[in-house]
Parts: structure tokens; sequence; C-alpha cells
């Protein structure tokens, strides 16, 4: 977004209430104020699930602010911190986020409901935030952020936006399956390695089936 110049890829999974979120990109701002350029990102819900192109530039400055992005990606839902605090509280915790051009984040942590909901309906749209000012209109390169004027509008600006879109896995049971009476503790893990797993317990399941009626034939 924004000509920001840089490119990613993110992925989220969820492990029941636990989510493992991967973001990964090159060619972000490098620097700021002597340090590495904070990249504040997070998880945004609750909006259309997409990203707002140059037509959401409201105050026509070149740049579309994150307000000004937020009818198309909604407002934050998770902040993609480093450590401790994930919630929207923590959105401009910057000493918290990945800095400088390029970043290879993953964490898994404990997604908060409205998040959780937001992506499973495909509204979930992730954003890194932070421009390189020199890129940008005199007027906007010397702005105030809208979302803390201690900070420039550059460094809170979004850079790299993505929709997360669902895929197979979401299929994946919730219930647990009946072993019977042994523990389900090895059953639940195979369900994560994905699609793989998902169909040996289908498979399981209709042999099992088709082995009861072969036996209720035999009763009768
Ligand atoms: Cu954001």
């Amino acid at each position: 977004m924004n000509d920001s110049g840089g490119s990613g890829q993110a992925s989220l999974q969820f492990d029941g209430d636990q989510a493992t979120v991967t973001v990964s990109y090159s060619g972000l701002a490098e620097e700021f104020q002597d340090g590495p350029f904070p990249h504040a990102q997070h998880i945004h819900i609750a909006g259309q699930g997409e990203c707002p192109d140059a037509s959401f530039d409201e105050n026509g400055d070149g740049v579309v602010s994150t307000p000004e992005g937020q009818p198309a990606y909604g407002e934050v839902g998770t902040a993609l911190t480093t450590e401790g605090e994930t919630g929207a509280d923590s959105a401009l915790a910057v000493e918290r986020f990945p800095g400088g051009p390029s970043a290879d984040y993953e964490r898994t942590f404990e997604l908060n409901q409205d998040s959780a909901d937001s992506v499973r309906h495909g509204t979930g749209v992730i954003v890194v935030h932070g421009l390189d000012p020199s890129t940008l209109s005199d007027e906007a390169a010397e702005a105030d952020s809208p979302l803390d004027d201690s900070l420039p509008l550059a460094a809170t600006a979004p850079a790299l936006c993505g929709a997360l879109s669902t895929s197979q896995m979401e299929a994946t049971p919730e219930g647990g399956v009946d072993t019977g009476g042994g523990s389900t503790a090895g059953i639940e893990n195979e369900w994560l390695i994905g699609l793989g797993g998902l169909t040996l317990v289908g498979a399981a399941g209709a042999g099992a089936l088709a082995m009861r009626r072969r036996e209720s034939g035999e009763q009768n």
C-alpha cells in the first residue's frame, strides 16, 4: 500500500484457541530517528475484509492513513507484537514490533474472540504499518499521525495489507472422535496436521460404519 515498496506474505493457523501467525516481508522503511524503523502490525477485523485502494485517501494528501483505510479493513483486533500483550491496547506498542526493512515473524498465542470470529468469517486483514517519509508528498511527510500526534503520519500509515482467506483447514471437526474409551489426545493432534490428518479420520469413520452394518446384518 501507499507505494511502500515492500512485499510479503502472512498466514494464520488455528489450533483450538491458539493461533500461530506468520508475517514475513522485505523492502519496507529501514530507519526512524537513527534506530530500526518500527513496523506496527495488526490483524484488523470487522470491516469489509479488504485492502483499501488510493480512492480511500479522503484528504488528498497522497497517503491512505490508517483511519482512512478503516472502512475496508476494519479496526485493530490483535496487535502482532513480538512479546507481551496482543490486544488492541498494544496497537502502538512500537517497542514490541519488528523493526527495520524486513522481518520473519512467527508467534503462537491465544487469539481473542473478536479476532478469531472475524478471521473465521473472512474479514480478518493483516496490516503492517510504517512508511519512509522521504517517499511522501511534503504535506504528508510533515503531518502528524492521526492516531498519535507524537508520531508522524508516516510512522503509522499502512505499508502492507493482505486479506486472510479461509482454507479447507476450517473444516476441521470440533468435537471428539469416539475411540472406544481411550484417550482422544492422539487423534486431536492428528487433526492439527491438516488435510492429510482429516482424510485419515474420515476414512476410519467410514470403515467403522461399514463394519457395524455388516455385524448387524449377521445378527439378523
Ligand atoms: Cu494496523
